[in-house]
């Protein structure tokens, strides 16, 4: 299979601009491609993860990857297929996110080693020497209003109001590419569907400023198999920053995927073979209920973003969670393992007997429920079940010397801090 056949059976292509070509290209050697960022916030997601898979799928095959953020196009802001305007950033905060959205990338692609390693690219680089006239010039006079109105991406905004700025982005990004094969024969685009108008922008100027073909290939927006968009944890984006995302957190999302699609899931955002895969998911189907397969992508997906100590970490938790060994975790674990459930900041006036302190952190509604809970054996502190109605919370009871866990029954967690 050529890494374009590869990419195909992994779910990974959704459209190109001409397959026969690009595979040509792909195969006959080696081919220099870019795909952007922008620094939209300090962090990237996972809506921004298949791109960057293929990324590095490409470099492994031998081609040469330029990752790009867009320091310049992230002040623009991009309109494609969003409902209102965006507000402008000001260049601080820009910079900060572009080294942040850097870092992150540097963590997918090979920047040391062999005639294909990756560069990093900022299009603040090219795009601050330019100035209005050339550009106006040199570029917007290859731009037909009419082309820029047809864009699908643009339609809505074209009805309900867009400003000239955002309308000159498919501009930028466009010069982008026509800039990038000029300086180092980048001939492909790399990105999600929802960018197909911005980077054929690019190869309309190629084409029409130096008679030269470029190629696009978008890959698909991930639904699950209920038609949902992908890559939502409870309503909020799973971020790859650590501290945003805990990778505790990443490593529940991917192993709560639905059982259909959990294989499709494997091809997409994994780097196991098709022939792996297809061996998992003969066990798999075997004993859906195992969750092998989720296991398989939770633990592959969270050592990619994080390494793999993250990954033992958020198992480590996961685990001692699950059997409620609250004792073998660290306080730092728990705060992960427990980001999600009710927190009592205890209070130095705050009666430390177990009774007032269920009242207090709101574990019960009542003294009286409080009671009938420790006598019926439902309460837990750190793991071990308290039946005594004059326990007192002492400092041997805070984990690490910051917090207690408290459990009610079989799975209801509270954090008291202190
Ligand atoms: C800027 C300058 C370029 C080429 C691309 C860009 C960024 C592009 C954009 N992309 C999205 C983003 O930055 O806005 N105009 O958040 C997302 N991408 C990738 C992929 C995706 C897109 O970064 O579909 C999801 O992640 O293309 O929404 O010269």
């Amino acid at each position: 299979m050529n890494i374009f056949e590869e990419l195909k059976a992994r779910g990974l292509v959704f459209q190109t601009t001409d397959e026969e070509a690009l595979v040509k290209a792909l195969t006959e050697g080696q081919v220099s491609y870019y795909s952007g960022y922008d620094p939209t916030a300090d962090s990237l997601h996972l809506g921004h993860l298949v791109p960057i898979l293929v990324m590095r799928h490409l470099q492994l095959a031998g081609h040469k990857p330029y990752a790009l953020v867009g320091g310049a196009t992230g002040l623009i802001g991009d309109p494609s297929f969003k409902d209102a305007e965006r507000s402008l950033q000001t260049k601080d905060t820009v910079d900060g996110w572009v080294s942040k959205i850097q870092g992150q990338l540097s963590r997918f692609l090979d920047f040391d080693k062999g005639d294909n390693k990756a560069e990093m690219v900022n299009n603040y680089d090219w795009f601050s020497g330019i100035s209005f006239i050339d550009f106006l010039r040199d570029v917007g006079k290859y731009f037909t209003v009419n082309y820029m109105m047809s864009k699908e991406s643009v339609k809505k905004r074209i009805e309900t109001g867009i400003s000239y700025t955002e309308f000159a982005y498919q501009i930028m990004q466009g010069y982008d590419f026509y800039e990038l094969n000029d300086k180092h024969n980048v001939s492909l685009q790399i990105g999600g569907s929802d960018q197909w108008g911005n980077m054929t922008a690019g190869t309309e100027l190629l084409r029409r400023k130096a008679d030269k073909t470029g190629h696009v290939m978008t890959v698909p927006l991930i639904t699950d198999s209920t038609g949902k968009k992908f890559g939502k944890s409870e309503g909020n984006a799973v971020w790859l920053d650590a501290d945003k995302t805990s990778p505790y957190e990443m490593y529940q999302f991917w192993l709560n995927v639905m059982d259909d699609d959990a294989i499709r899931f494997l091809k997409i955002f994994t780097f196991l073979s098709l022939d792996e895969i297809s061996e998992i998911e003969k066990e798999f189907e075997a004993a859906r209920h195992e969750r092998l397969a989720q296991k398989i992508l939770a633990r592959e997906v969270v050592s990619l973003v994080h390494g793999g100590d993250a990954y033992r970490q958020a198992l480590h938790i996961t685990e001692q969670l699950f059997a409620g060994n609250i004792q073998n975790l660290s306080a730092k674990e728990l705060k992960q393992g427990l980001n999600n459930v009710p927190n009592y900041a205890v209070q130095a006036e705050d009666d430390r007997n177990l009774v007032e302190i269920l009242v207090a952190s709101g574990v019960v509604n009542s003294k009286r429920q409080a009671r009938e809970d420790i006598q019926n054996g439902a309460i837990y502190i750190n793991g071990e079940r308290i039946q005594d109605l004059e326990y007192n919370l002492t400092d041997t009871d805070k984990i690490d010397n910051e917090l207690t866990v408290i459990r009610r029954g079989k799975k209801k967690y509270f954090v008291l801090t202190y």
